[in-house]
């Protein structure tokens, strides 16, 4: 299946953004390209850090294994590798693989000749995870207001910021962020429903068509938004939900040091109240 006939007349030379045709070509099934060879790069690095990292801990248990950033002490220095230039050589290895990768796939884009929507998709996952890890940091002035890459202890990391600002649930930025992310799931249930619904139309019948989709909602609510249509609001929806939890990470601390439950006050202080 990785090499259908009519795929051959996709696989064209150009459209590379660095070093011409010197990485234009593909081992098996996958495009290379000097960003292909920059993720490799960068994914490997990144993870025997993070084994060596492993190594040096106190567990072998994967739930526990974790690599923090540096002491606040350290500010916006480097760090030496066990107390936390680890996890900043880990953080630039991640980075570099993620924006790689995102190029690769602009690359892929303009040899297709189609829009760039994945890259830009893919972009705004990177952001969330950069404003935590650069961005905010950055703001505070110290990388030990980055996460720490382990599994436990990055949900715990979560935890403890959200109660310094006592309820992050109040955040406004946060509600609009979980807002998209419960919307984009309600899409997408719906979506998926209605499409295995008409490729699985029963026994003895034929797979039923986009008309049949859009006639389903408009019996049910008055309204289809159309084949086209979905995809566009999931993708608005989606790249919605990561943007404002970017949003809402990058203003606690930076530009609100209260609690949030606080930030309401110039609601409770409106004159209308009086
Ligand atoms: C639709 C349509 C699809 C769909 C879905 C809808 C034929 C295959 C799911 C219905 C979606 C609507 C009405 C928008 C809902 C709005 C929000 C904010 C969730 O009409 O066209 O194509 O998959």
């Amino acid at each position: 299946m990785a090499m259908l006939s009519f795929e051959r007349k996709y696989r064209v030379r150009g459209g590379t953004l660095i070093g011409g045709d010197l990485f234009d070509f593909w081992v098996g099934p996958f495009y290379v390209g000097f960003f292909g060879v920059t993720t490799l790069f960068f994914t490997a690095l990144g993870t025997a850090l993070i084994i060596w990292g492993a190594a040096l801990g106190p567990t072998w248990n994967v739930w526990l294994i974790s690599i923090a950033p540096p002491d606040l002490s350290y500010g916006l220095a480097l760090a030496p590798l066990k107390e936390g230039g680890l996890w900043q050589i880990i953080t630039i290895c991640a980075i570099g693989a993620f924006v790689s990768w995102a190029l690769r796939e602009v690359e892929i884009c303009r040899k297709l000749g189609i829009g760039y929507h994945v890259p830009f998709a893919f972009s705004v996952a990177i952001f969330a995870y950069v404003a935590l890890v650069v961005i905010r940091p950055l703001l505070l002035g110290a990388w030990g207001h980055g996460f720490p890459y382990g599994i436990i202890s990055h949900l715990d990391w979560v935890s403890n910021v959200g109660y310094q600002y006592l309820h992050f649930h109040y955040n406004p930025a946060h509600m609009i962020a979980v807002t998209f992310f419960f919307t984009t799931t309600l899409a997408l249930s719906l979506h998926g429903a209605v499409i295995l619904s008409t490729l699985n139309p029963g026994p003895g019948e034929t797979v039923k068509t986009p008309e049949d989709e859009n006639t389903y909602f408009r019996d049910t609510i008055g309204y289809s938004i159309g084949p086209l249509g979905i995809h566009r609001l999931g993708l608005f929806l989606a790249l919605n939900a990561g943007f404002w939890s970017a949003v809402c990470i990058i203003i606690s601390g930076p530009f609100w040091t209260r609690g949030w439950p606080e930030w309401w006050g110039w609601w409770l202080n409106l004159p209308i109240w009086r």
